[in-house]
């Protein structure tokens, strides 16, 4: 076996034999500088982008013939086909076609709110299944709070979604416009980071961990407390896969839409703060949780005889949560000084070293999940639920040199280990800091997930899931490994990936249509054919993918 890189392994280069098979990218369109153009009143976010500011250039559209892409456009399932445009090929031998969808209504992100976040969200889900990856355009100005409120709204999420924006126009003669879009394009159709990111200045930064640092340099965005998961030179994009966030659950991909944003605030500590302005704050009608902005490593000042640190407990005696984050650029909350320790004696949570943007999007999505109460809310706000926050910083030992020896012959070893369903030594190999390999794939692009989707053991597969392998990588011949464990007519492999979201690329369809003819049960189950299963009915099932062959009878007939 080799070890492809660090890209999606079936994106790769092209193999002489094999057309590589085109990615699919849909660029929803919020508005921002991106697409403004001047007005009387100044800039003002201008409609028609797609054939405006990229069909009419080389590097957004390849000349071929346009080819409609069905866009889903409302939560009734409408569908309307859109115009779309194709890429040249890529330095990774592919080319990315894709559509651009705009919102009815252009903002500034100024004034962009969690009405906003949820139709970005819906959106998504609408065109999941229809497109490899999603770019969000949008204003930079609240970008950074757009993406760390995006990456709790999606839960699951099993493929990239890059926000990105620019600082100038894209009809502007110098510009940032173009490198932004066309790197982000570039990410969303040829890395599998199920993440939601910011692609900005050639740098992919975690969504959740970025802050604008910059009002007009192109440069406008850092992520002080985490290194960017991409970096685009001139030859290629580095994806430091070691850090990129997986999800690790047998569940579909899903949103939770409502942030309660309307109960949360955030104050920032300044020398001479008067404990009655903080209590003042406290005391807003209705108010649930505040983002406390503190000195250093999370110190405020208690106040005389402790008035400021009475008025934080009684606070949190009243129910509201209060998070506390440095109004450092880098480094946690960490109370080893005296005030920051009598902050959290008095309730006040560590937000350890998360963003304002980042504590205040997760403190309105937590409050607002079913059945929380403020100290569920509290305790959830201190663990990382999307690589937000560095849980513990415990230095990793590691060999500097031989990295590429040893990832090659790990992925051998585990490619053995999964054919024999060996799931000791499957177990071993991944836990032995080897996560990386989890999306690594062989000579015909096969990702650990591919081969354990026909494995005689259905354990492996559910283990190398819950290790966050991706269920949406495509080998070299654009095969899921959904199609993988369909066609080799394992229903209980099928049924477990249709679980943890996996569905038939789009360009896999007609394939499936044909095989089904034959076996109607399985591929019924894998979502083609006469008798198609629902996500639904496999979510009502519960563990029943363990019951394969009751499945396989209401499906219509035997594997
Ligand atoms: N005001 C603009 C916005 O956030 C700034 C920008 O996009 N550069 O929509």
């Amino acid at each position: 076996m080799v070890a492809v890189d660090d890209y999606i392994p079936e994106l790769g280069e092209g193999h002489p034999d094999q057309p590589v098979p085109e990615s699919r990218v849909l660029i929803i369109m919020t508005g921002g500088t991106i697409c403004m153009r001047p007005s009387p009143a100044g800039l003002v976010p201008a409609r028609d982008f797609q054939d405006q500011c990229l069909a009419r250039v080389p590097t957004f559209n390849d000349g071929s013939i346009t080819t409609m892409m069905e866009v889903v456009t409302s939560g009734e399932g409408e569908i309307k086909p859109h115009p779309s445009l194709r890429t040249p090929m890529t330095a990774y031998g592919r080319r990315v076609r894709y559509t651009v969808f705009e919102f009815d209504e252009l903002l500034d992100s100024s004034s962009i709110d969690a009405k906003g976040w949820a139709e970005i969200a819906q959106t998504i889900q609408r065109n999941y299944t229809l497109f490899d990856g999603f770019v969000v355009l949008h204003g930079t100005d609240s970008l950074a709070y757009t993406c760390s409120a995006l990456s709790f709204m999606l839960q699951n999420l099993g493929k990239p979604v890059i926000l990105t924006g620019a600082q100038a126009p894209m009809l502007e003669l110098q510009n940032d416009a173009t490198d932004n879009l066309l790197g982000s394009l570039v990410v969303a159709g040829h890395f599998m980071i199920p993440e939601v990111c910011l692609y900005f200045n050639n740098k992919l930064l975690r969504g959740n961990r970025s802050t604008k640092v910059a009002a007009s340099d192109f440069d406008a965005f850092d992520s002080p407390n985490c290194p960017p998961l991409a970096v685009t030179t001139s030859m290629r994009t580095n994806v430091n896969w070691e850090i990129v966030n997986r999800p690790k659950s047998i569940e579909h991909f899903s949103i939770q839409t409502n942030l309660d944003t309307t109960h949360v605030a955030c104050l920032r500590i300044f020398p001479g703060i008067k404990p009655e302005m903080v209590d003042a704050v406290l005391k807003l009608d209705g108010l649930r949780g505040l983002v406390l902005e503190t000195f250093g490593a999370g110190n405020a000042p208690h106040g005389q005889d402790n008035a400021m640190t009475k008025v934080f407990a009684d606070a949190i005696s009243r129910g509201i949560v209060i998070v506390n984050v440095t109004q450092c650029l880098t480094g946690s909350v960490n109370p080893v000084y005296a005030p920051g320790m009598s902050l959290s004696k008095a309730g006040v949570v560590a937000g350890l070293d998360m963003t304002t943007e980042g504590a205040l999007t997760k403190l309105s999505y937590l409050l607002a999940l079913p059945g929380s109460t403020p100290r569920l809310v509290a305790s959830r706000m201190s663990v990382s639920l999307r690589g937000e926050l560095t849980e513990s910083s415990q230095p990793v030992f590691r060999h500097p040199d031989g990295a590429l020896p040893e990832r090659v012959q790990a992925l051998t070893v585990l490619g053995y280990a999964i054919a024999q369903g060996d799931l000791a030594r499957v177990e071993e190999i991944i836990r032995s800091e080897h996560h990386w390999l989890l999306n690594d794939a062989d000579y015909s692009g096969n990702t650990p997930v591919h081969l354990a989707a026909t494995s005689p053991s259905i354990n492996i597969l559910e283990f190398l899931l819950l290790e966050g392998g991706s269920v949406h990588i495509r080998n070299r011949n654009g095969r899921t490994p959904l199609f993988l464990a369909a066609n080799a007519g394992l229903s209980e492999h099928v049924m477990l990936l249709r679980k943890s979201g996996a569905h038939l690329h789009s360009d896999e369809r007609t394939a499936a249509q044909l095989l089904a003819r034959r076996r109607p049960g399985v591929w019924g189950l894998a979502g083609i054919g006469p008798r198609e299963v629902s996500e639904r009915e496999l979510e009502e099932a519960g563990d029943g993918y363990r019951a394969g062959s009751q499945w396989t009878m209401m499906a219509g007939s035997a594997p």
